[in-house]
């Protein structure tokens, strides 16, 4: 009978430990980071690529902005939980005058 208790209870703590990890991987999917290519148009010199990265960069979860004015499209790293692909595009078109557009493969879950 004690022996039956106890493996009951190991099986109890093995249980809860094999959760843990997976419990501690989900919240790190919470703050995933993407990394999205938009498309900008108008930016003609390295002003106006300065212009799409401060514009981006006011956008709580955004962390690194690569613009260019010869490809036309600014490379935006960011986290997930915070913002998307199509809000930061809009705060590019909103704060910078260049027209900026999500490309029509990313999720489009916020
Ligand atoms: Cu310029």
């Amino acid at each position: 009978m004690r022996t039956v208790g106890l493996m009951a209870m190991a099986l109890v703590v093995g249980l809860v430990v094999a959760a843990l990890p997976a419990r501690a991987h989900a919240q790190k999917n919470d703050g995933q980071t993407q990394v999205v290519t938009l498309k900008v148009s108008g930016m003609t010199c390295g002003g106006c690529e300065a212009a799409v990265k401060m514009a981006a960069k006011k956008i709580d979860g955004v962390k690194d902005v690569k613009a260019s004015s010869d490809h036309g499209t600014a490379e935006v790293r960011f986290d997930t939980s915070k913002t998307s692909a199509e809000a930061i595009a809009a705060a590019i078109t909103k704060y910078s005058g260049f027209k900026a557009e999500a490309p029509k493969t990313a999720k489009n879950k916020k």
